[in-house]
């Protein structure tokens, strides 16, 4: 008889219509307003990428797709899919509820987003488990993170050595590649948060598959707040590379994202474009790993690691 499973797939979430920007945004805010100044600038992002973000389509297409090829890496277990957000409904909690409701007994969670750190991946993984307890609700084994599933690290080399051979001459000879993830309030490395240490061992892994000569870590998409942020940021440490090499080109690699959506399309493809533009070097970006055969390969791959763990 083949046993029921829970994959509980969680992640950022996005407002999929105008009239969510406000809501989403106070959410992020843990429930402060936005200010009309920063709900009109957050509006005209949105419409700068095309008026909504195609976040909500591809986490969709993401957590469909990764439970059909775990059915068909197992045949005596079905994997039965929740999406759980973690700014909009279905938030992470209505997920758990509707696992509950459906009499699943067992669950394994996972976070679209490589990197461990205490403001994202524990928050995902805290909030589904509190939710269970409190509901009695199934018992999940959870994904803490796979910065370094050589599968993943792949794609990114791939994509790496298909975006150099586009480029001329001269920028092969002499280009940069900048890893980056979002970046998060300076105090979380008081707490010893692995996050930094985990984005630099995803990008020199990534660097040595692809044979990378220069790399560089960065920082994006840094909130609007008081607090210090993790720097340097990616398009302030173009404008410095730029200074002390020249170099000819920049090849971005958000590699903190698993999709398109605002903060590559905005924050890479507009913002960090300005700054090349500025200094007359060439704007590069691999393809993000959306619902690609070869992430949804990684993905299942990781979850299966993470069933043979706990067995
Ligand atoms: O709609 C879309 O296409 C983009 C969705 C989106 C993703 C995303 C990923 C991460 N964030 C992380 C941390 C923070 C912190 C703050 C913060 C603020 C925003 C705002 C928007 C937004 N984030 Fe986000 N983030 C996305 C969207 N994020 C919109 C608010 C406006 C702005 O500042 O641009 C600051 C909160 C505060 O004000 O206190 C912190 C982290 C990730 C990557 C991991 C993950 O996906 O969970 C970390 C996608």
């Amino acid at each position: 008889m083949t046993k029921k499973m829970g994959l509980l797939v969680m992640a950022y979430g996005t407002p999929r219509s105008e009239d969510e920007i406000e809501p989403y945004y106070t959410h992020i805010r843990r429930g402060r307003k936005p200010s009309q100044e920063q709900l009109d600038d957050l509006t005209q992002r949105y419409r700068d990428i095309g008026g909504i973000s195609p976040l909500a389509r591809i986490t969709t297409q993401q957590a469909q797709e990764l439970k059909n090829e775990l059915n068909r890496r197992y045949k005596d277990v079905e994997f039965v899919v929740y999406e759980g957000l973690k700014h909009i409904d279905p938030f992470i909690e209505d997920a758990v509820l509707q696992m509950k409701n459906d009499g699943i007994e067992e669950a394994v969670s996972i976070v679209l987003a490589p990197h461990y750190s205490t403001f994202s991946v524990k928050s995902y993984n805290g909030r589904a488990k509190e939710e269970s307890g409190l509901i009695k609700g199934p018992s999940i084994t959870s994904v803490e993170q796979w910065y370094d599933e050589p599968k993943f690290i792949r794609l990114w080399a791939d994509g790496i050595k298909n975006t150099v051979a586009k480029m001329t001459e001269e920028e092969k000879n002499h280009h940069c590649v900048i890893f980056s993830a979002h970046s998060l309030p300076e105090k979380i490395l008081a707490g010893g948060d692995p996050y930094p240490q985990q984005l630099e061992e995803t990008a020199r892994l990534v660097a040595e598959e692809a044979g990378v000569k220069n790399y560089e870590i960065g920082w994006q998409s840094e909130g609007n707040t008081p607090d210090p942020w993790i720097g340097p940021d990616v398009q302030d440490l173009t404008r410095d590379l730029h200074e002390k090499h020249e170099y000819k080109a920049y090849v971005y690699c958000p590699v903190g994202f698993v999709a398109d959506h605002l903060e590559v399309l905005y924050d890479n493809d507009y913002e960090c474009r300005v700054v090349t533009d500025e200094v007359g070097a060439g704007y590069y970006r691999p393809p993000m790993p959306n619902a690609r055969p070869e992430f949804i390969d990684a993905l299942a791959t990781v979850v299966e690691k993470q069933l043979q763990f706990k067995e």
